[in-house]
């Protein structure tokens, strides 16, 4: 009997050894932990796969077919290219991890080295707040990862000193998916943040959703995305990824392997990285830390009778509303019954002193019909009702009057659909509403990666325009 089990076992461990030769999996690093040996593999491979696109376009192995497959203006296209999921949808994460998964098998065999791992890029750490180093140096050619057209203040070392790489929002977030009262699920507010606005401060190819994939670093910014996602789920409490047919089912996905055979991918082959797809993280760790708050109360969806009460408005639909390309301001006034609604919120005029925890998701900043004609690049950080005259190196997302960020990456491109991108607001904001009566301002300022020193944002003349701001309470 024991003779029996033995063999069973000793069977069982050969045919799993045999179907899965590439055992133990991969686990992909931060980039900062990479070895000059894996810094070449790196290089490598890509340099390997711009290689093969000079020679042959028409290798699916080669850097343009494969940056192509997330987007191109290419014309004709082929049937697989301009796939990526992006913004709103909630393939966005489940197409991304398909992408790169694949993407990360081809230039692991260009590179010849059969240990290489897509590294990951975590610009939420003190110390990875530029762009990584080999990527920046040298600045030439024969680096395969640098990539000249990004901003200036990018390619200097320039850093983000705000938070725009921060995924606070999305990680407190409970649903995946956006609900029915239109607050955003996990998915669409890390699309935006930190997603975007990484997008737009590394600018040049990445601010533009249709080119993105040709800077090497899109692969690690997304691969950050995709370890986000997993961080996400192991912080438990509810979050679990969409069960219906037709995230897990339904929608297949066309890539290629690293041998050019077309290959197809569905949501419910690509749930457990270390199981299907032979790959982990070295860290899951997201920082900040989330806080858990009042998730639930803001993500019940929205019942009879609830309706939400517009405060105040700018929806010229004849004339959008620009913004610059510094700071740009807007006053909106507030409607008469909502600012007694308001008021009746706010027990205690200027304190903090308010039931946060049940008004908390009840006051939503809309802002619709967002166009640009360009890819814009940088990001905005929203303000609401900051002091006059505040110097502007005193102006932070630490401040109270910082409600959130705006980033214009997945506006141009997508034309077809009505962009729309909702910021939720403290209450403790509204403190500055009540002291200051019957309107407020709503402040952008527009960043980017900055070297210290140097102030000057980087100039944009995509015309970024924004068709209806409101402020509503529920
Ligand atoms: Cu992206």
């Amino acid at each position: 009997m024991k003779i029996t089990l033995i063999l069973l076992l000793m069977i069982w461990g050969g045919l799993v050894s045999c179907s899965s030769p590439s055992k133990p999996g991969h686990t992909r690093k931060d980039i900062n932990k990479f070895s000059t040996h894996e810094l070449n593999s790196l290089r490598r491979g890509i340099a390997v796969m711009k290689e093969r696109s000079k020679k042959d376009p028409s290798d699916p192995r080669g850097w343009i077919y494969q940056a192509a497959i997330h987007g191109t203006y290419a014309i004709p296209g082929q049937d697989d290219w301009n796939q990526c999921k992006h913004g709103h949808s909630r393939f966005f994460l489940s197409w991304h991890r398909m992408y790169l998964y694949y993407f990360e098998r081809i230039l692991r065999e260009a590179s010849g080295d059969p240990s290489l791992t897509l590294p990951y890029w975590n610009y939420a750490k003190e110390a990875n707040r530029s762009i990584p180093m080999a990527f920046l140096q040298p600045p030439t050619a024969e680096n395969s990862l640098y990539e000249p057209i990004r901003l200036d203040s990018a390619n200097a070392g320039g850093i983000f000193i705000t938070g725009a790489y921060k995924a606070t929002d999305a990680m407190t977030a409970l649903n995946f998916d956006d609900v029915n009262d239109g607050l955003d699920g996990f998915s669409s507010l890390l699309a935006d943040v930190p997603h975007r606005d990484v997008h737009g401060a590394v600018g040049g190819l990445m601010a533009d959703p249709i080119n993105a994939a040709l800077d090497p670093l899109f692969f690690l910014h997304h691969a950050n995305i995709d370890r986000l996602w997993e961080g996400w789920l192991l912080l438990r409490n509810e979050r679990h990824n969409p069960t219906d047919d037709d995230w897990l089912r339904n929608h297949k996905f066309n890539f290629y392997d690293e041998n050019k055979k077309a290959v197809i991918l569905s949501g419910q082959e690509i749930l457990d990285t270390a199981k299907q797809l032979n790959y982990r993280y070295d860290d899951y760790t997201t920082t900040p830390e989330p806080i858990e708050l009042t998730q639930r109360v803001e993500l019940q969806p929205l019942q009879v009778g609830q309706q939400e009460k517009l405060i105040a408005a700018y929806d010229y639909q004849e004339k959008p509303f620009f913004l610059g390309q510094r700071q740009t301001k807007v006053d909106l006034s507030l409607e008469s019954t909502a600012k007694q609604k308001l008021r009746s919120l706010i027990r205690v005029p200027g304190s903090r002193n308010i039931d946060a925890k049940s008004l908390s998701g009840k006051i939503k900043l809309i802002l619709g019909d967002l166009k640009a004609d360009a890819p814009i690049e940088g990001y905005f950080e929203v303000y609401i009702d900051l002091p006059i005259d505040l110097e502007e190196t005193k102006i932070n997302p630490d401040r109270p009057e910082f409600v959130g960020l705006l980033s214009f990456f997945d506006v141009w491109g997508h034309h077809d659909t009505l962009s729309k991108h909702t910021i939720r607001v403290d209450l403790s904001h509204f403190d500055f509403l009540s002291a200051r009566g019957d309107s407020f301002t709503i402040m952008f300022l527009r960043r980017g990666m900055e070297v210290p020193g140097h102030k000057e944002p980087p100039h944009f003349n995509g015309n970024p325009s924004i068709g209806s701001i409101k402020l509503t309470l529920k």
